[in-house]
C-alpha cells in the first residue's frame, strides 16, 4: 500500500473522550471513528488488523473441527419466547419492531437461531458431533458502554455452537475448544489465562474466561504465576483426539475471575510467593449448558437405541473487536502501537526520507516491489513530507519493521531497520535489507504451530 493513496486520518492531540490508551491510539492511529455511544467506524487501518485477527480465529476453530456459516443480526422474537429468554433478558437487548408490528431483536447472540438451524436439518445422532460457528455483528445495549471498542453496544463476535449427544461428549467438545482458544490467543501474541466463571445470561455451570492482564482490565482476576508460562499445546492431526489431560493440566493451576473466586480456596492453593492479582480484560468465554435450549426447543436427535435424546449443548465466543483494543493495551509505548506481527496492519513500512530525490525514489520503490514480491504485507511512505512526521506516525501505527532509505545511507548504498518493539536498530546493504526483514517477520507470524 502507497501511503499517499491510502486512507489514514492520523489525529494530533488526543482525543478527550478517550479514557484509556487503547481507545485514544485507535482514535490517533486512524482506526475507528466513533459514530454513536458504542458505536464505530472501522477505518481502513483498524479494518485490517479486524480482518487479521479474525483470519485467525477462523484457522483455529476450523482446524478444531467447527464449520462456519452466517446467521442474520436481526431475529424473531419468538424464537426468544420459546426459550424463556425474550423476558429473561432485559435491557441490553435492543427490541425492534418492523412495519408488520412484529417483534423483532438486534442478536446479543445466537443460542436460539442456531439451535433452530439444528432442530431444522439434524435428526440423527449419526451426525453428531457438530459445531457450527459464525463471525457476526451483535449488539447489547450496555449500560456504560466505554473504552471504545472494548466495550461497544455494537461488536463483532465469533460464536460458535457445539451439539452432542450426551454429557461426556459435549464436555469433550469444550475441552476441543479450551485448546482452540488457548492456540488463537498465543497466535496473536497474548497471553491469554483461562479462568472458572460465572455464567450470566448463557447460562449452565461449567464455564471459563480468557483474561488477558492489563491495569485497565474490568475485572479483578485471581491465579497461580505458573499458568503464564505454560507452552500451548501442539495441534492433534485427529480433530477428536481426547484433550481432557491438557485441559486437566491447565486447570489444575488456581485461577478465577472475581465472580468466582474463593478467597480461601485461593490462599490454600498458592503458595504466596506464586500468587498474581491483578486486573483483566475477558477476550472469550465459553460455556457448557447442557439442555438449556435444546428441551424447550425440541432440538433432538434419535439415538442408537432408537430413542429420542435432547441435545447437549455449549457455546463460545471470542470478541474480535474488543481483542483490538485488548492487544494494544499489550502492546504501546509512548510513541504508539508496537503490533506483534501477527496481527500488524502491515508487516514492515519502507520510509522514503526524500521524495522526489532520484535515488531515494529508486532505491525505496524497489524495495517495496520486493517486499511485495516476497509476500511480506509491506506499506510504502511515499508522501512528500518531512521525516520527522513519517518517524512519528510510523510509531504511532505501530509498524513492527521500519525500512529507512535516505540518501545519507544510499551514498554507502545502505539503509536503516528499526524494530519497532525493541527500538533496535541496524544498518546493512540495500541488497540485505528484504531477507533480513522477511527472516524476522515469518518465525513472529506463528502461523505454523
Ligand atoms: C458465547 C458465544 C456469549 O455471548 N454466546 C455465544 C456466548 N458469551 S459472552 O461472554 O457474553 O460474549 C462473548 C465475547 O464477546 C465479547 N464481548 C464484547 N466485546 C465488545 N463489546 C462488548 N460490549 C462485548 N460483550 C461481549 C467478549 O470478548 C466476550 O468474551
Amino acid at each position: 500500500m502507497r501511503l499517499s493513496r491510502y486512507f489514514l486520518p492520523l489525529l494530533k492531540e488526543t482525543p478527550k473522550e478517550a479514557e484509556i490508551i487503547s481507545h485514544q491510539l485507535m482514535l490517533r492511529a486512524g482506526m475507528i471513528k466513533q459514530q454513536g455511544a458504542g458505536s464505530y467506524t472501522w477505518l481502513p487501518l483498524g479494518l485490517k488488523v479486524l480482518n487479521k485477527l479474525t483470519r485467525i480465529i477462523e484457522e483455529e476453530q476450523n482446524r478444531s473441527g467447527a464449520i462456519q456459516l452466517l446467521m442474520p443480526t436481526l431475529q424473531s422474537a419468538d424464537l426468544w419466547r420459546e426459550s424463556g429468554r425474550y423476558d429473561a433478558y432485559g435491557k441490553e437487548m435492543l427490541r425492534i419492531k418492523d412495519r408488520h408490528e412484529r417483534d423483532l431483536l438486534y442478536g446479543p447472540t445466537n443460542e436460539e437461531m442456531i439451535t433452530d438451524v439444528f432442530r431444522t436439518y439434524v435428526k440423527s445422532y449419526k451426525d453428531l458431533p457438530l459445531n457450527l460457528y459464525h463471525i457476526q455483528w451483535k449488539f447489547r445495549d450496555e449500560v456504560r458502554p466505554r473504552f471504545g471498542t472494548m466495550r461497544s453496544r455494537e461488536f463483532l463476535m465469533k460464536d460458535a455452537y457445539s451439539f452432542d449427544l450426551d454429557e461426556k461428549s459435549a464436555v469433550d467438545a469444550y475441552h476441543r475448544m479450551f485448546v482452540a482458544y488457548l492456540r488463537t490467543f498465543y497466535r496473536m501474541g497474548l497471553t491469554a489465562i483461562p479462568m472458572r466463571a460465572d455464567t450470566g445470561p448463557i447460562g449452565g455451570n461449567l464455564s471459563h474466561e480468557f483474561i488477558i492482564l492489563a491495569e485497565t482490565g474490568e475485572s479483578q482476576v485471581f491465579c497461580h504465576r505458573d499458568i503464564l508460562d505454560k507452552p500451548i499445546p501442539p495441534l492433534e492431526t485427529d480433530f477428536r483426539a481426547d484433550l481432557t489431560p491438557i485441559f486437566e493440566d491447565w486447570t489444575s493451576l488456581y485461577a478465577a475471575t472475581e465472580d468466582m473466586v474463593d478467597a480461601a480456596a485461593y490462599e490454600a492453593a498458592v503458595p504466596e510467593d506464586k500468587r498474581v492479582s491483578a486486573r483483566g480484560i475477558e477476550v472469550g468465554h465459553i460455556f457448557y449448558f447442557g439442555t438449556k435450549y435444546s428441551k424447550p426447543m425440541g432440538a433432538s436427535v434419535t439415538g442408537a437405541d432408537g430413542k429420542e435424546t435432547d441435545v447437549h449443548m455449549g457455546s463460545y465466543g471470542i470478541g474480535p473487536s474488543r481483542l483490538v483494543a485488548g492487544i494494544i493495551e499489550a502492546f504501546h509505548d509512548e510513541n504508539g502501537i508496537a503490533w506483534p506481527v501477527s496481527v500488524a496492519p502491515f508487516e514492515a513500512v519502507v520510509i522514503n526520507l526524500k521524495v522526489g530525490d532520484a535515488g531515494s525514489d529508486a532505491a525505496a520503490e524497489r524495495l517495496y516491489a520486493d517486499f511485495l514480491g516476497e509476500g511480506i504485507d509491506a506499506l510504502y511512505d511515499d508522501r512528500d513530507q518531512g521525516a520527522g512526521g513519517k518517524f512519528a506516525a510510523a510509531d504511532l501505527i505501530g509498524v513492527p519493521y521500519q525500512v529507512i532509505v535516505g540518501p545519507r545511507g544510499l551514498k554507502d548504498g545502505t539503509v536503516e531497520i528499526k524494530h519497532r518493539q525493541s527500538g533496535e536498530r541496524e544498518t546493512l546493504s540495500i541488497e540485505e535489507a528484504v531477507g533480513r526483514v522477511k527472516s524476522l517477520i515469518v518465525p513472529n507470524r506463528r502461523d505454523s504451530l
